[in-house]
C-alpha cells in the first residue's frame, strides 16, 4: 500500500509498540511545516503540466536523432507514448511531492517499468534526461523550495528506471 510521511512514521512507531520518538515527531513537524508549499506547488504544476513537459521536451528530446526515424520517439504514436509517459511521471511525482513519500512511485509507476521498456526498447537513458529536464523546467517555475522537493520524486523515479 502507498503511504504518506504520516502512516510512514506511525507504522514504524507502531511496529516497535511505540509511541513517537523525537525524531519521528521532527519529521512530522518538518512535514506539516512545508504542508502549504506542497499544496501550492501541486496547484501551480497541475495548472502547467502540459507546458511543463512540453518545454522539458524540447529541452532535452527534440532535435536528436530519438524522433527522427529509427529513433523511438519516431512516428506519431511513439512519440504520444513518450510525452504520456512524461504527464505520469510528474503527475504521480506531484502525488508522492504532496504525501512526502514515495512509496506509490514504486507501487503504481515504477513497478515492472525497466522490464516494459527494456522489451520495447525506450531508452532509459533518455528518458532520465527528459525526467532532468522536468525537474529544472519545474524548479522554475515553483521555486527552490518547492523545486527542491519535487526533485527528490523526480530523482527517485530516474533512479527507479535506471
Ligand atoms: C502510470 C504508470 C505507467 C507507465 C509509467 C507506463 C509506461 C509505458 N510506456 C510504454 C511505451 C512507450 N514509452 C515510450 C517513451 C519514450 N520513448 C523515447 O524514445 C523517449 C526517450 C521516451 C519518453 C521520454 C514510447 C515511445 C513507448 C511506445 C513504444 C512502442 O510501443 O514501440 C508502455 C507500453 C505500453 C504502451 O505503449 O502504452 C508502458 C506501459 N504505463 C503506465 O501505465
Amino acid at each position: 500500500m502507498a503511504q504518506d510521511a504520516i502512516t510512514a512514521v506511525i507504522n514504524s512507531a507502531d511496529v516497535q509498540g511505540k509511541y513517537l520518538d523525537s525524531s519521528a515527531l521532527d519529521k512530522l513537524k518538518g512535514y506539516f511545516a512545508t504542508g502549504e508549499l506542497r499544496v501550492r506547488a501541486a496547484s501551480t504544476i497541475s495548472a502547467n503540466a502540459a507546458a511543463i513537459v512540453k518545454e522539458a521536451v524540447a529541452k532535452s528530446l527534440l532535435y536528436s536523432d530519438i524522433t527522427r526515424p529509427g529513433g523511438n520517439m519516431y512516428t506519431t504514436r511513439r512519440y504520444a507514448a513518450c510525452i504520456r509517459d512524461l504527464d505520469y511521471y510528474l503527475r504521480y511525482a506531484t502525488y508522492a511531492m504532496l504525501a512526502g513519500d514515495p512509496s506509490i512511485l514504486d507501487e503504481r509507476v515504477l513497478n515492472g517499468l525497466k522490464e516494459t521498456y527494456n522489451s520495447l526498447g525506450v531508452p532509459v537513458g533518455a528518458t532520465v534526461q527528459a525526467i532532468q529536464a522536468i525537474k529544472e523546467v519545474t524548479a522554475s517555475l515553483v521555486g527552490s523550495d518547492a523545486g527542491k522537493e519535487m526533485g527528490v520524486y523526480l530523482d527517485y523515479i530516474s533512479s527507479g528506471l535506471s
